[in-house]
């Protein structure tokens, strides 16, 4: 087990848990926070044991309150540009990662803390959450995709209302999954029974194809459709040559449950 001065990071039962762990900051995302993030998916996508990597952040009052300010201030213009790119690079690695990984929301969700959580593919929230991109009140705007994931996820509208009028514009977490950026929300001494419920439906299918179908979303998306479409019957190709393609088909013609193995 790898030990983190930032977070918390820990296995157990095919599950990578990592925790951002500044309370005092409410989970703030600085340079430290990133590189230990970054870390921790390098050692659950490498380990093969892990199914389902979470990611949520300590103290009970926030996932995370956003880039760290005091870091951002401090930053000259290319310092910023570089460092907006190393945190680009850092979300554009969580959605190549075959392992899926699921942001469990508990509490504010700002600025660069939903723009990582817009990295994860699943996004489970408590009703204690608050979202929003308030990055304009501080004169300065997202640097993680926020203006670009945030559009893809709820359309033009809606973005465009919560990028310019930042805290103008925070919104609660039933009003998040009205926008569909979240996949549900729920009472908050219900977040982790919610969570489990999807980290046992990813295990009991195949890592391979939950891998492969996260790709396919996930690149097909920045492509026109006869692209992206191409690309879906490539990665059918690729699905349809593992092992788990024969084992899922079999066992549905045998009527009994597949047992995957992910390759
Ligand atoms: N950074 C650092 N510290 C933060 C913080 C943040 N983002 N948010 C909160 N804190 C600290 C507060 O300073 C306070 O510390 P102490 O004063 O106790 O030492 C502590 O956390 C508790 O916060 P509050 O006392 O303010 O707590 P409240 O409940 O009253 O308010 C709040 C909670 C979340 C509404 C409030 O803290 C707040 O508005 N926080 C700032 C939210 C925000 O503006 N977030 C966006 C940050 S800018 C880029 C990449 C990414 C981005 C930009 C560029 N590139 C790489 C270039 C993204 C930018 C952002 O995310």
């Amino acid at each position: 087990m790898v030990d983190f001065e930032n977070i918390l990071y820990e296995k157990a039962d095919g599950v990578a848990t990592i925790t951002l762990n500044r309370p005092k900051a409410l989970n703030a995302l600085n340079t430290a926070v990133m590189t230990d993030v970054r870390a921790a998916m390098q050692d659950a996508e490498a380990d093969e044991s892990i199914r389902v990597v979470v990611l949520t952040g300590t103290g009970g009052k926030a996932f995370c309150a956003g880039a760290d300010i005091p870091e951002l201030q401090s930053k000259s213009p290319i310092e910023a540009r570089n460092w907006s790119m190393w945190l680009q690079m850092i979300t554009r690695e969580m959605e190549a990662m075959q392992t899926p990984i699921i942001a469990k929301i508990n509490g504010f969700c700002l600025g660069g803390g939903l723009e990582v959580a817009m990295a994860c593919d699943f996004r489970i929230a408590s009703d204690k959450s608050t979202f929003g991109q308030p990055e304009i009140n501080l004169g300065v705007i997202p640097g993680a995709g926020g203006t670009q994931r945030l559009t893809r996820l709820v359309g033009k509208t809606k973005s465009l209302e919560i990028n310019m009028l930042g805290q103008g514009a925070l919104f609660d977490a039933a009003e998040a999954a009205r926008l569909n950026l979240i996949n549900c929300v729920v009472p908050v001494d219900e977040l982790d029974a919610k969570v489990d419920e999807y980290i046992k439906k990813l295990k009991g299918l195949s890592a391979a194809t939950v891998g492969i179908i996260k790709l396919a979303v996930n690149k097909g998306i920045e492509m026109d459709l006869d692209r992206a479409l191409y690309y879906e019957a490539e990665c059918f190709g690729t699905a349809a040559s593992t092992e788990d393609f024969k084992e899922g088909t079999s066992a549905f013609l045998e009527k009994r449950k597949p047992d995957f193995k992910g390759k």
